[in-house]
């Protein structure tokens, strides 16, 4: 009964909207990976470039009806794949299964995500503080699933000025931003190197969300 009506004592309130559920998708992961190694095989990873111009050090492919892609002419979702100018892969089902799991455990039972961005991290890699604000529903939250190496993840405040708070994110632990933490500022420190048992030196990260 627990399960369901409360967060387990093990899930961890970030902030107001924000849940770390750590070990949430251990269980799943060896079917994700093969989930994520089936979509990369029809949307390889690549390094998209920022409107100015800058090479981003983190991988990226995407799944679903919608995939998040930057370039000169500004950051959007959209629903080819510029690289192939075919549609994204459809989204596994257990990947969105766990992701609306994870989205009803911390407290937001409407999550109907359509958009999964996958990360890929090598060691030294980085992600610079930023807004997720490319998709049109705020009151949607954002889920997040970390395999591999652990990262350092950064979570400040609704400007860019406030201090942000550290957090490490190892392999099988999922977050949700939702509510009052969805504008947050974050992004995740240089990659520590190391050899995960798993995924050896990289840490691979999902960010489901409602982009349309
Ligand atoms: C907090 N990815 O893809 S996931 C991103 O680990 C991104 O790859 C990071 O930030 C990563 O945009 C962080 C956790 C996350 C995602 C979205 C958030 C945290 C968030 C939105 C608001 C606040
Ligand atoms: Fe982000």
């Amino acid at each position: 009964m627990n399960a369901d009506l409360f967060p387990l004592d093990t899930d961890l309130a970030i902030a107001p909207g924000a849940w770390l559920l750590p070990g949430f998708a251990l269980g799943a992961a060896a079917a994700l990976l093969e989930a994520v190694g089936e979509v990369l095989a029809e949307a390889p990873l690549r390094q998209l470039h920022t409107p100015g111009g800058q090479l981003m050090q983190v991988a990226m492919s995407n799944c679903g009806e919608l995939g998040w892609v930057s370039d000169a002419r500004g950051y959007r979702y959209q629903a080819l794949d510029p690289r192939s100018d075919r549609c994204w892969p459809s989204m596994p089902a257990m990947i969105k299964q766990l992701a609306t799991e994870a989205a009803q455990r911390a407290g937001f039972a409407d999550f109907r995500p359509d958009a999964c961005l996958i990360n890929r991290y090598l060691p030294g890699n980085r992600l610079s503080l930023h807004q997720d604000r490319d998709e049109r529903d705020f009151s949607q939250p954002i889920v997040s699933i970390s395999l591999g190496l652990p990262a350092t993840f950064l979570f400040g405040g609704l400007t860019r000025a406030d201090k942000p708070a550290r957090l490490t994110l190892r392999h099988g632990d999922a977050l949700v931003w939702g509510g009052p933490s969805r504008l947050r500022f974050h992004g995740v420190l240089p990659l520590a190197d190391g050899e995960h048992p798993v995924l050896g030196r990289q840490r691979i990260n999902l960010t489901l969300r409602r982009a349309d």
